[in-house]
């Protein structure tokens, strides 16, 4: 399809119970995107359009007594493709909406399973790289997530093209993180949901599968956190140590040249393309710290390619920087406070996750005890948190309060990408570009800076803890990007080219 022009993919992705076969774990019910975990690769192109089919299948969603923030619908859904620059709005990248199983009415007539569009036009000069697609439904994600909805989204472009990436075996690693008791999800009723149950880990759907290479081979990996729950510090070892491996770009964006690393950290959502060439035979492992069994075994065998393959020097950058003089209102910094309140609330669901900072959502009642306010800091899909100006760019401060190792809080801000120039304080050299980024647990007080300019689309969307069930759970705020004709902005202004 290369060299063809624009494209369309059209895609079906159909959800219903189904039994899943997990190597390595044994067969699995659950809700997946054609019958598999992970769902479909989508491979397209910046010009490309991307026609997604989406059907219903699933049973009537159960009875809600509790409020907008515990669990809800769990059989219900929409789609999101996770750090796409595309249009959160109509029916594009629009986590909004929601794509609604038949009523048992309905399904008692014998009525046709629903059936959803979304259609997304990916710009032309879209960075070429890792993408991802799970369903956002507020009150839904963790528990679908969790089951497996989750697939890989390539974007192929200028970065293919170097020689040496060219000549590498292009790797999709999906690892998915599922929680199972007796192979099924168990629905999520509690604030402990998860308590005890231990995460499956599955590269590509299997439970540490073997990945093979010759001595001297390249390949081209990359790995996709479509998990939910548990941060991933991953490192390759073998008998002799650890290999390292080369970065070529974090979440989508592709890096001026490659990063030589011994370990790559990935929180929830979080994509790193690396290159992988080991120099001598033996069995390796990738590892999740904290994580006890493999996530996949890398075989190195066979006779060794000689000359070994090239590493390449240099990489067309996805996007250019931003730099702090360019912010455009030097008052207008965001700060955002990732706060839990735990034991707060009766019912089944006693902890309160917050965002919290100058935009937080209101008190329901200012005068009372904000640590038992069931709106303060909390989600509101009718209340806009942030108004972001098309044009503009601006420095965001992400912060967590959090003392409980457990709950890690990634940001992840809807379609816009953002460059993290600071962690705690202390500047990156160079930036990164994410679309998430993590936050631990356990360390109060830890921070990241990032800058970001909103570009190209309007429309309502989200910021939030991407660890799900806090966002199921109201850690989540609205972002209203809107058009600026003072910075004669939006629609008519093409994005920068890379101009380094
Ligand atoms: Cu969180």
């Amino acid at each position: 399809m290369a060299g063809s022009g624009p494209w369309v993919l059209d895609q079906t992705l159909d959800v219903r119970f189904t039994r899943v076969s997990v190597p390595g774990y044994g067969p699995v019910t659950t809700r997946a995107y054609n019958g598999a975990i992970p769902g479909p690769t989508l491979r397209l192109r910046g010009g490309d359009t991307l026609r997604l089919t989406q059907v219903n299948a699933l049973p009537p969603n159960p009875p809600h007594q509790g409020g907008h923030n515990t669990p809800h619908h769990p059989n219900s859904f929409n789609l999101h493709t996770h750090g796409m620059h595309v249009s959160p709005s109509g029916d594009a990248d629009n986590v909004l909406r929601e794509f609604a199983p038949r009523t048992a009415a309905e399904a008692a007539a014998g009525a046709a399973e629903p059936r959803y569009t979304t259609t997304i036009h990916v710009p032309a000069d879209h960075p070429a790289g890792t993408y991802w697609y799970h369903p956002h439904l507020h009150g839904a994600t963790a528990e679908q997530i969790v089951g497996g909805m989750a697939g890989v989204i390539v974007v192929e472009g200028d970065v293919d093209e170097v020689p040496e990436i060219r000549a590498a075996a292009d790797v999709v690693l999906c690892v998915n993180e599922l929680k199972l008791k007796d192979g099924q999800v168990p629905a999520f009723t509690s604030g402990g949901w998860m308590t005890g149950i231990p995460s499956t880990f599955t590269v590509n759907g299997t439970v540490n599968p073997t990945i093979t290479l010759r001595p001297g081979e390249v390949q081209r990996w990359r790995l996709v956190a479509a998990t939910a729950f548990a941060a991933l510090r991953l490192t390759i070892t073998g008998s002799k140590g650890a290999m390292t491996v080369h970065q070529i770009a974090q979440d989508g964006v592709t890096f001026g040249a490659p990063v030589a690393r011994e370990s790559v950290e990935l929180a929830m959502g979080n994509r790193a393309d690396l290159l992988i060439r080991p120099a001598a035979p033996g069995r390796y492992e990738l590892r999740a710290e904290a994580v006890p069994g493999p996530l996949m075994t890398i075989e190195v065998t066979g006779p060794a390619v000689e000359p070994p393959m090239g590493l390449p020097a240099v990489l067309p950058p996805g996007r250019p920087f931003l730099d702090a003089s360019e912010i455009t209102d030097p008052h207008a910094d965001r700060e955002v406070v990732f706060h839990a309140d735990p034991k707060v609330f009766a019912g089944d669901f006693p902890n309160a996750f917050r965002m919290l900072g100058p935009d937080a959502t209101p008190p329901a009642d200012p005068a009372g005890d904000l640590t038992r306010d069931p709106s303060y800091g909390l989600f509101d899909p009718d209340y806009t948190n942030h108004t972001l100006r098309l044009g503009a760019v601006e420095r965001w401060t992400v912060r967590t309060d959090e003392t409980v190792p457990a709950f890690n809080h990634p940001f992840h801000l809807h379609t816009n990408q953002f460059l993290l120039t600071h962690r705690n304080g202390e500047r990156l050299h160079p930036p990164v570009w994410h679309d998430t980024v993590g936050l631990t647990g356990g360390t109060p007080g830890q921070s990241v800076t990032f800058l970001v300019r909103y570009q190209d689309f309007t429309g309502r969307t989200l910021a939030h803890c991407h660890q799900l069930h806090h966002e199921d759970l109201g850690m989540m705020q609205t972002v209203d990007y809107v058009a600026d004709r003072d910075h004669g902005a939006g629609r008519h202004a093409p994005p920068p080219r890379d101009g380094s």
